[in-house]
């Protein structure tokens, strides 16, 4: 079983379950918020422009959502990113259909899935979790919201998307998950210590027409829970959803574990569902409220870039398996 943080601070090694609980909630209550010190992670190389979108948003005085925001619009905004917004690869029928969502400190949240030809398809969020009294709009809904809110419509698919999709045409191999990676989550802590986040993606390459993954979830895809911490997800949407992964995270590190620890034990229970060989990537990051961050992935190789104390940094880390 793993050391986990509350059990260093209480120096109790036997407590019976219920106090457990109590002990776990009053020690990350009283533990301290990282305030003055920002901090922007977010998931893969592409995670580097994303941070500093955001790093400058904070610096303009935005809030910890600005930044959220700014980060995805950027890999949003790169043709070159076939896994996100411009330029992502389609699905089975040749068209872009993007899921994002964003979750503040305040615990306000807005989704959109299944969108198509909207280029930022996080600043829909954005405007769902301002702007209505919903939570998740989707489809024809989620693009006649955008436009009536002064979004542009454009094709999403790029020359290079298209081709790629017209040479999958002819044989039609399946995309393993591995292949069609790049989601970006961005988790941010602001100088008051607030903390939000955002998370966007074009989904899994060629995916049947309507497929929605667990970036536009609450719970899912990200998660946010100011007394806590937050955590996002990138990898294989549909094992992610299974698990509430990364409100699974934030309940983990709510409970002691720190913030690798709490991606690692989300990950553990993935491995035991697939019998401790799954063949597939899920990659969760997560910052805690103390200003700690952690990150874990299932197999394979994954990058997350950390930004935080005037460095902003790609970091790779190993899978547990
Ligand atoms: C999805 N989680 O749609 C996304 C894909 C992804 O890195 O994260 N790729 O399943």
């Amino acid at each position: 079983m793993k050391r986990r943080d509350f059990l260093k601070a209480s120096a109790v090694g036997t407590i019976a379950p219920a106090s457990l609980f109590v002990s776990c909630n009053s020690s990350i209550e009283h533990m301290k918020r990282n305030v003055n010190n920002p901090i922007v992670l977010s998931t893969w190389a592409h995670g580097i422009p994303a941070n500093e979108d955001a790093l400058q948003v904070l610096k303009d005085n935005g809030n910890a959502m600005d930044a959220a925001e700014a980060g995805a619009r950027n890999s949003e905004n790169d043709p070159l990113n076939t896994s996100v917004g411009l330029g992502g690869l389609p699905d089975e029928k040749g068209h872009v259909t993007l899921d994002s969502c964003v979750m503040d400190h305040t615990g306000n949240c807005g989704s959109v899935a299944f969108l198509q030809n909207i280029k930022h398809p996080v600043s829909v969020a954005r405007k769902v979790m301002e702007e209505t009294k919903h939570v998740m709009l989707v489809g024809e809904g989620a693009r006649q919201f955008a436009i009536s809110k002064g979004f542009e419509e454009i094709d999403l698919l790029t020359a290079d998307s298209k081709k790629a999709w017209e040479e999958w045409k002819i044989n039609q191999r399946e995309m393993t998950p591995h292949e069609t990676h790049d989601t970006i989550s961005v988790l941010v802590q602001d100088k008051n210590g607030d903390l939000a986040g955002s998370c966007t993606t074009s989904g899994w390459a060629y995916k049947l027409h309507g497929r929605v993954g667990d970036s536009p979830l609450i719970g899912a895809g990200l998660f946010v829970d100011n007394e806590v911490g937050c955590a996002a997800a990138t990898g294989l949407g549909e094992e992610v959803i299974k698990t509430t992964g990364s409100f699974l995270v934030v309940e983990l590190m709510r409970q002691g574990y720190n913030p690798k620890e709490a991606c690692e034990e989300a990950l553990n229970r993935v491995i035991k569902l697939h019998n401790g060989n799954p063949d597939f990537q899920i990659g969760y990051i997560a910052l805690r409220k103390d200003g700690e961050i952690g990150a874990a992935c299932l197999k394979w190789e994954f990058d997350f870039a950390l930004a935080k104390g005037g460095e902003n940094k790609l970091h790779k880390i190993k899978g547990l398996i």
